[in-house]
């Protein structure tokens, strides 16, 4: 039975891959870690860990006996733009010190990278797995050096590194914060609360999307992967669809035909996304670790509204 550790655990996917992977490996073999305590008593073991401690990063993950490493903790894309410095030293530095437990520790390691990984001179429209990615932002200056990093790792060590490149995820369970991505989550509660939603990203800017529970089991799936078949690693294209925001708004109406939709353009936010590629092409998870999507736009609208209907009343 594998012992995972994981890194960023009370974040946006770090909140609910926990769940996923306890369920899948028992409560007892997943340990969480996260720089803030919890706000509430979770399930199974936590420890408090700053991923710019090395030092406390190999001794929770050696006390644990942890064989596996999933380094979720980051700054998005809006919040590094912000901070540039600070983004660098968290996600770089956090990226390093897991790479080297994973090495000392003889560890299985992922870590997730983005579309943010691509840049304005990268195709657009199903941009290959293999293709340019000179990124015009911090966030995807770091992503792309983890990438190299990972790879690195994988061939000069050994260590059996392997990542997704995740387009913006959606889920009602925890917010993100500060990503680029944010409106499609953001879209959804004030659909419920408020009838109306004001987007900070223009009509007609396509993103690529997916929903939580495909992209926990992404996860799970290419980290069970047999490794034989992996001829790449880090990073692996996957995306479940593609939208704007007029089309998010359409499928919302399916469901509350009154709801309105303005535009308020945030311009930081919205030259990232015009530098991101509108749509990717995963094919080459589909066919080296079985890669599968199972909810389109109208299925994740018809979930989310029905799951944060529950949450907000
Ligand atoms: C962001 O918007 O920064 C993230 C991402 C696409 O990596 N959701």
């Amino acid at each position: 039975m594998k012992k995972i550790m994981v890194t960023g655990a009370l974040g946006q996917i770090g909140s609910e891959l926990i769940g996923k992977l306890q369920k899948e490996y028992g409560e007892d073999n997943v340990l969480s870690t996260d720089i803030r305590q919890p706000a509430e008593s979770i399930a199974g073991p936590f420890e408090v860990l700053d991923v710019t401690d090395g030092k406390k990063m190999y001794e929770v993950a050696k006390d644990f006996g942890a064989d596996t490493i999933m380094h979720m903790a980051a700054l998005l894309s809006a919040r590094a733009e912000a901070d540039p410095l600070f983004a660098w030293n968290l996600n770089m530095g956090g990226l390093m010190n897991a790479l080297e437990t994973a090495r000392e520790l003889n560890m299985h390691f992922f870590t997730p990278s983005s579309i943010g990984a691509f840049g304005p001179s990268t195709p657009k429209m199903n941009t290959p797995q293999d293709t340019l990615q000179r990124p015009t932002t911090m966030y995807g200056v770091n992503k792309v050096a983890g990438e190299l990093l990972c790879d690195y790792y994988f061939h000069r060590f050994g260590v059996d590194t392997r990542g997704v490149r995740f387009p913006g995820l959606i889920s009602y369970v925890a917010q993100p914060g500060g990503g680029t991505t944010d409106y499609a989550v953001d879209i959804y509660y004030k659909a419920i609360t408020d009838g109306k939603y004001e987007s900070f990203i223009a009509e007609g800017t396509c993103m690529d999307m997916m929903y939580m529970p495909d992209a926990l089991q992404a996860i799970v799936d290419l980290m069970e992967a047999d490794p034989a078949k992996l001829s790449h690693r880090n990073a692996f294209n996957v995306t479940a669809m593609c939208f704007e925001p007029g089309e998010i708004a359409a499928s919302i109406r399916k469901h509350i035909p009154n709801f309105e939709m303005t535009y308020n353009v945030d311009p930081v936010r919205q030259a990232i996304a015009d530098s991101w590629p509108d749509h990717i092409d995963p094919s080459a998870a589909v066919t080296e670790w079985g890669f599968k999507a199972s909810y389109d736009l109208d299925a994740m609208t018809a979930d989310m509204l029905e799951k944060l209907k529950k949450k907000l009343n």
